[in-house]
């Protein structure tokens, strides 16, 4: 199973929204054939360990392990439980259960309806921590919230605007190994959240262009349209979603979502992003926005780069209340925080 996890984290991000799953089958203790979950639409695990296995003749007294409970329906691809029971495998070990409703289980009945004996929750955390995307998406109806931020030693996340000139000259806090890290998150996630003032300050492009990999989908707070069309923002360079008080119809690659501001912002966006089918956010700034997932309690981890230099005045980083953190990784100069899943 745990070479199954290997397997998995190969297929990631190009198979999401799917979960990505490793798969493989065992003959006479050696294993005999590999597969993961192909990109976004293509075969799942199981179909690929399958069709990898030259001599189909051991299929019958071949084991396979899974990450993930095989599938029962019909989605873009067909069942994968019934290819299992038609090539004549009859031991399946599985680590996580599929939450999608539209698996849920079945998949596991169907198996042992035909006779498979079916062992189930093999390093099961493990196989789930792969895809928690699609895992905290279908278990908590909201996309999974990654923080992340760069502060400097003085624990500032930007300069004071007024000090930042007419011409608001870029400033970094961190190197380019950091921002290029930072890209290579965003191809990871499948929506990237910031608020006006980073736009209208920072004028970014939220785009994955120093790693390779699909950009997010860019999603915007501006509460009264003031961000202007021509801000990076609106290029052609990945679908934006701005979320508004007023009143807009869609163009192109733009979408518009109304709101009532309150004090349930984060909960508001977590409900959109839901019904955009978003499984994931990952949420850049500025400082307010992190803050109000924060106090809100809709966050998931957190990473904090931080650079060697200090602003001695700025706007202040935000800050996790300890109590809601599990676990804190310091690597060179990322800090991880894990949030305590139990508050
Ligand atoms: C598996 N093996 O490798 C994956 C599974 O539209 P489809 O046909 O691609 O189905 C997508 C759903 O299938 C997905 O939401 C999840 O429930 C399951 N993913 N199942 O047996 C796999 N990726
Ligand atoms: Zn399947």
């Amino acid at each position: 199973m745990l070479r199954c996890i290997q397997l998995a984290k190969n297929g990631l991000p190009e198979a999401m929204p799917n979960p990505s799953v490793g798969a493989l089958l065992v003959h006479n203790g050696q294993i005999i054939s590999e597969g993961f979950t192909s990109a976004y639409g293509g075969p799942h695990a199981e179909v690929n360990a399958i069709k990898n296995l030259s001599n189909t003749s051991l299929l019958l007294e071949a084991t396979l392990y899974v990450t993930l409970e095989p599938c029962s329906h019909f989605g873009k691809t067909p069942p994968c439980a019934d290819l299992i029971i038609a090539s004549g495998i009859k031991k399946v070990v599985i680590g996580g259960t599929d939450p999608n409703p539209k698996v849920a289980g079945n998949g596991i009945k169907k198996l042992i309806e035909a006779g498979c004996d079916v062992i189930v929750g093999v390093l099961a955390e493990a196989c789930e921590a792969v895809n928690k995307r699609f895992y905290t998406f279908h278990t908590q109806k909201r996309p999974f919230i990654t923080l992340k931020w760069a502060e400097t030693k003085d624990h500032f996340i930007a300069p004071l605007s007024k000090n930042r000139g007419i011409a608001k000259e870029p400033f970094w806090i961190t190197n380019r190994f950091s921002r290029q890290h930072a890209h290579k998150m965003r191809a990871m996630e499948q929506a990237i959240l910031v608020g006006t003032q980073t736009v209208l300050q920072d004028n970014p492009s939220l785009t994955t262009r120093d790693w390779h990999g699909t950009s997010p989908i860019r999603v915007i707070l501006d509460r009264t349209l003031k961000i202007p069309k021509d801000a990076a923002i609106y290029d052609s360079n990945a679908p934006t979603l701005i979320i508004t008080e007023q009143k807009r119809e869609a163009v192109q690659n733009i979408t518009f979502e109304t709101i009532v501001f309150s004090e349930t912002l984060a909960k508001q966006i977590c409900a959109i992003a839901y019904k955009h089918n978003i499984q994931s956010i990952l949420i850049e700034g500025g400082a307010k926005m992190l803050q109000t997932f924060i106090d809100e309690n809709l966050w998931d981890e957190a990473f904090v780069f931080t650079g060697a230099t200090q602003f001695k005045t700025g706007i202040s980083a935000p800050l996790l209340s300890e109590e809601l953190v599990s676990e804190t990784i310091l690597k060179d100069d990322l800090l991880t925080y894990y949030k305590n899943q139990t508050n």
